[in-house]
């Protein structure tokens, strides 16, 4: 990773503008070559429970094959999730002194994958205030055809909040892209080169494409959260559910560990209990 590398505060109002920010040349060639590697071998051991074809997955799982926290199975992966410098960067986007992560995720999209419907983060997380950031890297870079990412600008700031079902379990996805809120707002599909790396508020209405190539599309989301977030409701999840945290209280942990500041060479423990194997819960 570039080592003099820090977010200009005219890239901070960007992201405070549009809600998500594109930083390039974040991860060098080799770093892109050694924690690609990591994950690849991370997803394909989780993942080789799992010998079902693309077309026997729910709707769901036909957009990607999602582990999380990855970062608790091998430490290659954990440096990357606690590199100090991605977690300075994701604690001045969110004006913070520190930042917590809440996880990490891959997100494997198949070739054949479907799209990832447009939703919003926040209203999956019981956690407020709504002060969370995702840095969604692309190892391969991301271009159109092969599921690239589209947000709509200032949509965190419209004061909508609305659960979209992209489990397609319960109910069809709510058509957020057309709430009148977001009237007038267009999505912004974006195409960056490897090594950049993508922020978004977890307000930010996102989506992504289908990927068409007959490459999968290896993208690794780290999620930040500003320390002093606390539970907001009883909602099940993974994070605040294993460290038995109550509504009301701070969410830390040995699953939730400080990223920034930290020693670069000072990585966390493995937490006690598992992470999902695969999926969300
Ligand atoms: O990569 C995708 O397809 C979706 C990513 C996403 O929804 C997220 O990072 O919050």
């Amino acid at each position: 990773m570039n080592e003099t590398q820090r977010l200009t505060d005219q890239q901070i109002e960007v992201f405070q503008r549009d809600g998500f920010l594109v930083v390039e040349n974040v991860l060098s060639p080799a770093e892109l070559a050694t924690f690609g590697g990591a994950l690849d071998s991370a997803v394909a051991a989780r993942a080789s429970i799992d010998s079902r074809r693309l077309e026997e997955k729910t709707v769901y799982e036909q957009s990607f094959i999602q582990c999380i926290n990855l970062w608790e199975d091998t430490v290659d992966v954990r440096r990357l999730t606690f590199d100090p410098r991605l977690g300075e960067m994701a604690a001045r986007l969110l004006g913070a002194d520190a930042v917590r992560i809440w996880h990490d995720q891959a997100l494997y999209k198949e070739p054949g994958g479907r799209e990832t419907d447009a939703h919003q983060d926040r209203p999956f997380w019981p956690i407020e205030p709504a002060n969370q950031v995702t840095a969604w890297i692309p190892f391969d870079g991301s271009y159109l055809g092969r599921g690239a990412m589209a947000y709509l600008p200032g949509s965190h700031r419209k004061g909508i909040e609305r659960f979209c079902d992209i489990s397609h379990v319960f109910q069809e996805p709510y058509d957020i892209v057309n709430d009148p809120a977001l009237a007038g707002i267009e999505p912004v599909w974006v195409e960056v080169e490897p090594g950049s790396v993508v922020f978004h508020h977890s307000l930010t209405v996102h989506l992504a494409e289908a990927n068409a190539s007959s490459s999968t599309r290896r993208v690794y989301c780290i999620i930040y959260f500003a320390d002093g977030c606390v539970r907001r409701s009883s909602i099940p999840h993974i994070v605040p559910d294993r460290q038995g945290i109550e509504v009301g209280a701070p969410i830390a942990g040995d699953v939730s560990p400080i990223v920034w500041p930290r020693n670069e060479r000072d990585l966390p423990p493995t937490p006690p209990g598992r992470p999902p194997r695969l999926g969300y819960a």
